[in-house]
């Protein structure tokens, strides 16, 4: 009895770790126009998640220059097509767009820059998308992004 009293408290303590919600994420990005994950799922139990995008490449933001955007999936496309003509100033991101729930600035290599957003804004079962908005780069930097169940 005694005995498996103390292996469920052992197991117990051992499964810590794994329960706590992980509410940040590193994504990188290169000069070969990549990121380096496909898919973010966002732990439901998170009030804010935070992204921190990094650039492993060399190249100037103006060459190979990348955010991190987060819209539904649906409002990808537009909201990128529609970013491009902001500008390198304004992140490639249409100033005053409420399509986007968050996003980075624009980055070149060897720089960084983080967004925290409230979890609060996803909905259960609804597709988001994440992507850079530089030009040209959204149909290949892109991913999925969704709430946990
Ligand atoms: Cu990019």
């Amino acid at each position: 009895m005694l005995a498996k009293v103390t292996i469920a408290a052992l197991l117990s303590v051992m499964s810590l770790p794994a329960l706590a919600a992980n509410c940040e994420l590193t994504v990188d990005s290169t000069d070969a126009m990549q990121f380096n994950t496909k898919e973010i799922i966002v732990d439901k139990t998170c009030e804010k998640f935070t992204v921190k995008l990094t650039h492993s490449g060399k190249l100037a933001k103006a060459a190979m220059g990348h955010n991190w955007v987060l819209t539904k999936a649906a409002d990808k496309q537009a909201v990128a097509t529609e970013g491009m003509t902001a500008g390198l100033d304004k992140d490639y991101v249409k100033p005053g767009d409420d399509r986007v729930i968050a996003h980075t600035k624009v980055i070149g290599g060897g720089e960084s820059d983080s967004v925290t957003f409230d979890v609060s804004k996803l909905a259960a079962g609804e597709n988001y998308a994440f992507f850079c908005s530089f030009p040209g780069h959204w149909a290949i930097m892109t991913g999925t992004l969704k709430l946990s169940s």
